[in-house]
């Protein structure tokens, strides 16, 4: 059974060579889709000419900059139009290893969604000056502990979906951006009676270009779960 991995990206030119031959590296078959959303440093030229030497790999050009969670979004569409069992989720600037694909996929013979986890065992982010690692542990714990959801490690970007729980989802009714997207599919999955499990990552902050989420989606990620908690989830 087969699996795809949507990758966002937005100005991410100088990483993709290396994260393309990073999963063509692994030893199993994988599809890649790109979701580029008109960068203007060329990522999206770039990624279409990858699909000329490499089959697995697809690209959905946008024409404007939509945002990280309707990019993702857009891949689980994609994705759900094949026969993927499973579909996979991480970023393009190498803060997601590779590598440690197999064990997500692993861990999803038997969950609906994984989540790489930097902190379960421990706290593994490489890299973040201290300030940002500590506002996202913090932030996890108080997204734990307002909306109840037992992860450590609840806005993760790197992830793994059992197609049938992808499917389950209204896409349609999401409504976060940022960190708040990773909270709010999470928390339906979670709500809806999906089995969650969180596999060890280590993660690796950016070398290359720049981040492009803001405080303000820290904000909006606050208010949110409490919105997930006072709602009575009705579908997912
Ligand atoms: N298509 C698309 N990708 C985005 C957008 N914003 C961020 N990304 C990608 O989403 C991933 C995570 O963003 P990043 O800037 O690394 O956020 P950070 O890791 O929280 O600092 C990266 O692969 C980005 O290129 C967007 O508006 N559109
Ligand atoms: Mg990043």
């Amino acid at each position: 059974m087969s699996a795809i991995v949507i990758i966002p990206t937005y100005n991410e030119r100088d990483n993709l060579i290396e994260l393309t031959e990073r999963l063509l590296a692994l030893p199993l078959a994988l599809d890649v889709v790109f979701v580029d959303d008109s960068s203007p440093d060329g990522t999206g030229k770039l990624a279409d000419e990858l699909t000329r030497s490499h089959p697995q790999i697809s690209v959905i050009r946008r024409e404007q900059k939509l945002g990280y969670g309707s990019a993702v979004i857009e891949g689980f569409r994609t994705a759900l139009k094949g026969d993927y069992a499973w579909i996979l989720q991480m970023d393009a600037d190498l803060s997601h290893d590779p590598a440690a694909i197999p064990a997500l996929i692993r861990a999803a013979s038997d969950h609906d969604l994984v989540l790489g986890s930097r902190y379960i065992g421990g706290v593994r982010v490489i890299d973040w000056e201290i300030g940002r690692v500590l506002l996202s542990w913090m932030s996890n714990g108080y997204a734990r502990a307002v909306t109840r959801l037992p992860v450590r490690d609840i806005t993760t970007g790197f992830r793994c979906f059992r197609r049938q729980a992808l499917e389950a989802l209204n896409l349609a009714q999401l409504q976060a951006a940022g960190y708040g997207f990773q909270i709010e599919v999470a928390y339906r999955i979670w709500r809806s009676g999906g089995r969650l499990a969180e596999v060890p990552i280590t993660f690796y902050g950016r070398q290359k270009g720049i981040s492009k989420l803001s405080k303000r989606m820290i904000v909006e990620a606050a208010v949110l779960v409490w919105r997930l908690r006072l709602s009575r989830v009705q579908g997912i």
